[in-house]
């Protein structure tokens, strides 16, 4: 195999970030299984991502755009169901051979890969076992895993054992929007726990077998507001906190899941899988460093009344400003009015990634890499190049915020714009488009450059010198 030459290890990333599902299409062949995803959007006859970007047949030419793009890094994952083929654990080697043949492009191209394990497509053999409810897959995924750090490990030294567990136990087992489609706060501790669980014996199989290189996590990350400072609030805020960011990140980063939150959850909940065998697995596997996804803050105030209530826009302009978190007895979500908001009513807020930044920094003291960033906009794509200044201008404000807090002594080692091409945005379809590069679904699915992506690359060469922050 081919070794990365020419690139300091101590250079920043500037990246893009996908996901396997999202981009690869390519669902049938080299021996790839059915993921949870297949069946449930099949199922439901939902758009899928059979096709999806085809990057399974077009990555060499992403990857060369990338490079052309002045990226130096790229953040992808490997699909479950493409490497390992059946509850037994046997290997499917066609799918080895195609990651290899992706993290050669990589490296032959001076990208350094950064490699989520898993990102969201669990193997439907596995989901028909229960998934993430049940602990075998806990042992099934850290198989899985070992195989990648074998076959991959001489020429992957950045990895993340999951992309955002919370957000992935959330909408599938209490917003009910993605598969399996449960609403159920039982189901939901044990596949959060489970996850972290997971996470950690993979981290325990990093270190025992030796491999060089960092291992970590992605976090969806939402630093957390208030509208005041009264004592309701501040309780508010921490039982936000432990709701958005705590349960992964404390359980990452500390090893410790924290108490308060399951003080809170007992009440309710059956804790009895949390066996002190596991809760030691948990304390002595910290991550080497901490992926944060950053889209948004979240403001909250103190629960007065209602259910329960979790509403997500997967609909776009359609459902404009429907979105709603009420979780009882905690927290309500409030929407500052005088904010901007995009389409899917994801609050514009740059400023609470430079200030969440700092927070993480400051309370773990861990290497940070902006593994996500980005706006969904709706684009016409039948242009020669999107003129996509909206995004250019998010870009900017949010970069100039992880600059200011790397200035500002925190150790923030990467970006990466989500992402690099357009791909297919789950529940929300193809049409939320997030790339630098556009892909004209309709005409054999063509790849042309934004704007942004020219203006990517000047960010890069010149080391942000024209970021405006405004
Ligand atoms: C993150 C996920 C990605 C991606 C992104 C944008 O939560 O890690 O997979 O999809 O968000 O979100 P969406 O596609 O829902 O707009």
């Amino acid at each position: 195999h081919k070794r990365q030459e020419g690139l300091n290890v101590n250079d920043f990333l500037w990246g893009g970030a996908t996901a396997s599902y999202q981009c690869e299409g390519g669902w049938q062949e080299g021996g790839r299984v059915e993921s949870m995803w297949d069946v449930y959007l099949h199922e439901n006859h939902l758009e899928n991502g059979d096709v999806a970007s085809d990057h399974y047949h077009r990555f060499r030419e992403d990857i060369r755009m990338m490079k052309e793009g002045g990226q130096n890094s790229y953040r992808f994952s490997l699909a479950w169901p493409r490497i390992i083929k059946n509850r037994e654990g046997e290997v499917n080697q066609e799918g080895v051979d195609f990651y290899n043949r992706l993290i050669d492009a990589c490296l032959e191209y001076g990208i350094t890969p950064m490699v989520t394990i898993f990102h969201w497509d669990l193997p439907q053999y596995l989901e028909e076992k229960g998934g993430w409810l049940n602990r075998d897959t806990c042992v099934a995924y850290t198989h899985y895993a070992k195989v990648c750090f074998e076959r991959f490990g001489d020429r992957v030294k950045l990895w993340a054992t999951f992309n955002e567990p919370r957000y992935y136990t959330n909408s599938g087992y209490l917003i009910g929007n993605y598969p399996p489609g449960h609403q159920d706060i039982q189901e939901t501790v044990t596949a959060s726990y489970y996850m972290m669980l997971a996470s950690a014996m993979a981290v325990e199989a990093f270190r025992t077998g030796g491999y060089d290189g960092q291992i970590g996590i992605v976090h969806s990350f939402s630093p957390v507001y208030t509208t005041d400072t009264s004592v309701e609030s501040a309780i508010a805020r921490r039982f936000a906190d432990n709701f958005y960011n705590n349960w992964i990140l404390d359980t990452a980063a500390i090893g410790e899941i924290p108490g308060d939150l399951l003080g809170e959850l007992k009440k309710t909940c059956d804790l009895s899988m949390m066996t002190p065998e596991d809760l030691a697995v948990i304390r002595r596997n910290r991550v080497d460093y901490l992926g944060l996804n950053y889209y948004a803050r979240v403001m909250v105030k103190p629960y007065e009344s209602g259910e329960t209530t979790l509403i997500v826009n997967n609909q776009g302009k359609k459902a404009k400003g429907t979105s709603q978190t009420i979780i009882k007895g905690w927290f309500e979500q409030v929407r500052p009015e005088s904010s901007r908001y995009t389409e899917w009513d994801t609050e514009i807020f740059p400023e609470g990634l430079y200030e969440g930044i700092q927070q993480v920094w400051n309370k773990y003291h861990l290497p940070i890499y902006i593994t996500e960033n980005g706006i969904g906009l709706y684009e016409d794509t039948s242009v020669n190049q999107v003129e996509d200044d909206d995004r250019i201008e998010f870009m900017d404000m949010h970069i100039a915020a992880v600059l200011k807090a790397k200035e500002g002594g925190c150790d923030v080692r990467g970006y990466y714009a989500w992402s690099p091409f357009d791909l297919y945005s789950w529940k929300n379809g193809t049409e939320k488009r997030y790339g630098l590069v556009a892909i004209d679904y309709e005409n054999g699915l063509e790849r042309r450059p934004k704007k942004s992506y020219y203006w990517y690359k000047d960010v890069i060469e010149t080391d942000g010198k024209h970021i405006t922050g405004k």
